[in-house]
């Protein structure tokens, strides 16, 4: 047996144990789902729902799809992304974006700030996610990303401290444009939260 072929078993044996430690059988580390109710962070008029669904690519990648409706949001784009905390009250507990990465930079943007901060990390985030986009108060949207998994792994956005959507008040402009000076480019203030959470099927 090769050197790499028994680090490949003892990380699936790790991974196996790892799930059973958690009451999980092996085989629900696929097709696992989780869900966000979505309420608004000062106001109670907005409130909607995100299912998030964990599927396998044919070459092996681990993708999850998130499809989110929200009514009471103002009528036109505003950024969503996984933040980093599952924690709503206050929306600011989330804290910054999902970056689970050896440098862990979560911050966003520098909205507030007199000088643009230096360790902005927007948009490589692994939760920058697309606008949702809300018309007559109802806002929907759908996008897959292989940047995050729910299944138990470096990109797992059901770690231990969990894991929360935050809407924004504007659009994500991804900072793309020097000009704008990187500030509130993420989205700006908070309009609403949802704690992600698991949930059987
Ligand atoms: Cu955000």
């Amino acid at each position: 047996m090769t050197a790499s072929k028994a680090m490949k078993i003892t990380k699936g044996m790790a991974m196996a144990a790892a799930l059973m430690a958690l009451g999980l059988p092996v085989a629900q580390a696929e097709g696992m789902m989780a869900s966000a109710e979505i309420k608004g962070c000062t106001d109670p008029a907005i409130h909607g729902t995100a299912t998030l669904t964990e599927q396998v690519t044919p070459e092996g990648i681990k993708e999850v799809t998130v499809e989110m409706t929200i009514k009471g949001l103002s009528d036109g784009k505003h950024a969503v992304h996984i933040h980093e905390v599952g924690a709503c009250e206050p929306c600011g507990a989330a804290k910054g974006h999902h970056d689970p990465g050896p440098f862990g930079q979560s911050r966003p943007d520098s909205a507030g700030d007199e000088v643009p901060a230096k360790d902005i990390n927007h948009p490589y985030h692994m939760g920058d996610l697309i606008n949702i986009e809300s018309k007559d108060g109802i806002g929907a949207m759908k996008t897959t990303t292989n940047r995050v998994t729910l299944s138990p792994g470096t990109l797992t956005i059901l770690d231990a401290d969990g894991s929360a959507f935050i809407i924004h008040t504007n659009p994500d402009t991804y900072c793309d444009e020097e000009s704008d000076l990187k500030k509130g480019c993420a989205g700006g203030s908070r309009d609403a939260c949802g704690i992600i959470q698991a949930a059987a099927h």
